[in-house]
């Protein structure tokens, strides 16, 4: 039993030094989000306080079997230990468990939900879910995002973009390819094409649910450049399994250079239109000068 649990142990603390290149091991996930420790340092603290719980209840009413149970000269008492021991155990939880709601995850919550970068300091992306795919939509070099149109939905086309739409000329779509900048603010907009699916990104320590009927909003910043996953973390149908998609996290200049080879052929600027040279009036023979 000892051997097993030393090498649990070894398992677990080695686990950084056997993740791949990417920082996938044996425990979390990498954290490449700016706020991610802070989700870290909220599970870690409610596991170690779980497992402390775990031992001592476990204690305590393995404690209470000795103690009560019948034995020679002795009659097995229901009532068992004193009520205050209960009492000061579940006040001192629920003291605990305030403090934690109110001083540790409220403000990272806060910080995370509500606290929003502005808009033009950051870079806007549009997320649609649909069963079983991530839609990546940019608004391109213009910032503004075309109009969409659900009966221009067709397999080319799975978010319905009207590229007749002025806005909707520059506008880069792709199918679970989530790019986004290493070191800037990043705002996703999401909303579901048919069911309710979850926005996750594990490395970003991000999820949101994306309601059909309902426009959401997460914010995230990356710390350092690499590739992760997308997945679907909401039950959403027979293939909820395969929903993922790529996440990647590029260098800025690895970022603007993939906006500028994924434009679409409609936003490359029309090409002058190649005027035929007017021919010279001819002379007249004999015409006086
Ligand atoms: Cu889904």
């Amino acid at each position: 039993m000892r051997k097993l649990l030393l090498s649990a142990a070894a398992l677990l603390l080695t686990s950084a030094a056997r993740a791949d290149e990417n920082g996938y091991g044996y425990w979390l996930p990498p954290d490449v989000s700016l706020n991610g420790h802070e989700i870290d340092h909220g599970f870690y603290l409610m596991h170690w306080v779980m497992l402390f719980l775990f031992v001592v209840w476990t204690g305590l009413v393995l404690y209470c079997i000795a103690r009560f149970r019948a034995r020679d000269g002795h009659k097995a008492s229901y009532v068992g230990a004193p009520v205050k021991i209960g009492l000061i155990t579940a006040v001192a939880m629920l003291v605990f468990e305030l403090g934690d709601l109110f001083l540790v995850s409220q403000k990272t919550w806060a910080k995370i939900t509500m606290d929003f970068p502005p808009e033009n300091q950051s870079v806007v992306i549009e997320v649609v879910a649909e069963q079983f795919q991530w839609n990546v939509h940019y608004p391109g070099p213009d910032g503004k995002f075309g109009k969409f149109d659900n009966a221009k939905i067709d397999s080319e086309n799975p978010i319905g973009l009207d590229r007749d739409d002025p806005d909707a000329k520059d506008d880069i779509t792709t199918v679970g390819d989530l790019h986004i900048p290493v070191g800037k603010p990043v705002i996703v907009k999401t909303r579901s094409k048919d069911v309710i699916h979850s926005f996750f990104i594990p490395v970003m320590r991000v999820k949101r649910d994306v309601v059909p009927g309902l426009n959401g909003k997460v914010w995230m910043q990356a710390t350092r450049a690499g590739k992760f996953e997308i997945a679907c973390a909401q039950l959403c149908g027979l293939g909820h399994a395969r929903m993922s998609g790529q996440f990647t996290v590029d260098e800025p200049a690895d970022f603007e250079k993939w906006l500028v080879d994924n434009a679409p052929p409609s936003a490359a600027p029309e090409p002058a239109p190649t005027v035929a040279p007017t021919p010279e009036p001819k002379k007249k023979k004999g015409a006086k000068k």
